[in-house]
């Protein structure tokens, strides 16, 4: 066997539970909670859809430059209406940006020129493209002022300045539904590559964009209940790149370079490889100045890390989510 693989698994079903919920913590800040013992969780979902796992890891796809000058990122991006399947005989109705969820990947290099040709196709709903993190000037950075109707497009367009290489994210923010659109599937990495990258190219560049997908009996998303307005949504299943637990194969002996965003509504996901040693390298403000070994990582929602895991045994490394108390708020 010259091969070893990492399964991404586990939901950590507490977070989901009827007992959590009814928890009443606020003294707990957060995001301050590390110490305690976590444990590996089995996924437990609430619901009667079984969604494949083990498949072959997907790879997001990238969106596509269309301009043929240098230094000058062009592309198109449209918000629609999708049916995708995530359950075995299953269709799911989604949102999705070119029809996809997580929407395809955007790759620039600092000091590019971006302009996103920006189209909404879901119906009867504003929307508009919020680049997370990004610093673009406030006219092009979707915000809720500036609403783009169904039926039309609009161009954002930036430039990224030196410096500003990260990892970061898209999602839309129209006034009063930007939650239940990202929950329905808009959201997509955006990765600012630095024009030296200190990070041996043969470390790859893998994107691990985690969702939290809620699925009725029947297939469909069901709606935001009185208490996922109170705590947040919290779904039944952790996605990775839209899959439930995908593999990925890696040759033992090499380091690898990941980018985990946590694109959940409200779930804080604490990760950890078993057997493969972590090494973060970078947060939400790009590249560290000195890498930091870790045996597990705490992302909050919207949160992102970039990481080197180093694969040194043959054999399979799984990638768990532990248990974290984030502190609920609710009636019990
Ligand atoms: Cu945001």
């Amino acid at each position: 066997m010259d091969r070893r693989s990492f399964l991404a698994a586990g939901v950590a079903t507490v977070l989901a539970s009827p007992r959590a919920i009814a928890q009443m913590k606020m003294d707990e800040m957060p995001g301050m909670d590390m110490g305690h013992a976590g444990h590996d969780m089995g996924a437990a979902p609430k619901s009667a859809a079984m969604l494949p796992e083990g498949q072959a890891l997907r790879e997001l796809p990238l969106l596509a430059n269309e301009a043929n000058a240098p230094r000058l990122f062009r592309a198109n991006l449209t918000a629609e209406a999708a049916m995708v399947r995530f359950a075995d005989g299953l269709d799911t109705p989604i949102l999705g940006y070119n029809g996809m969820s997580p929407g395809p990947l955007i790759e620039v290099t600092e000091g590019d020129r971006v302009e996103i040709v920006f189209t909404n196709q879901i119906p009867e709903e504003t929307s508009t493209i919020h680049w997370h993190g990004m610093p673009v000037p406030a006219d092009q950075d979707g915000n809720p002022m500036d609403p783009v109707a169904t039926g039309t497009e609009r161009t954002y367009s930036f430039e990224l300045p030196e410096g500003s290489a990260g990892s970061y994210w898209y999602h839309p923010h129209p006034h009063g539904k930007t939650a239940e659109q990202v929950y329905r599937g808009l959201a997509g990495a955006f990765v600012v590559k630095p024009k030296a990258d200190p990070i041996p190219a043969e470390y790859g560049d893998t994107v691990l964009v985690f969702t939290d997908l809620r699925l009725a009996a029947d297939g469909t998303m069901p709606d935001n209940t009185m208490v996922d307005l109170m705590n947040g949504r919290v779904g039944d299943h952790v996605l990775v790149n839209g899959q439930k637990n995908p593999a990925l194969s890696v040759p033992f002996g090499t380091k690898r370079r990941f980018r985990f965003y946590n694109a959940t509504n409200a779930r804080f996901l604490r990760l950890s490889f078993d057997g493969a040693p972590m090494t973060i390298i970078g947060t939400d403000g790009g590249l560290l100045e000195a890498p930091v070994a870790a045996n597990d990582v705490l992302l909050s929602p919207a949160e992102r890390l970039e990481l080197i895991v180093s694969f040194e045994k043959p054999g399979t490394v799984t990638l768990n989510t532990l248990d974290y108390d984030r502190g609920w708020m609710g009636a019990g």
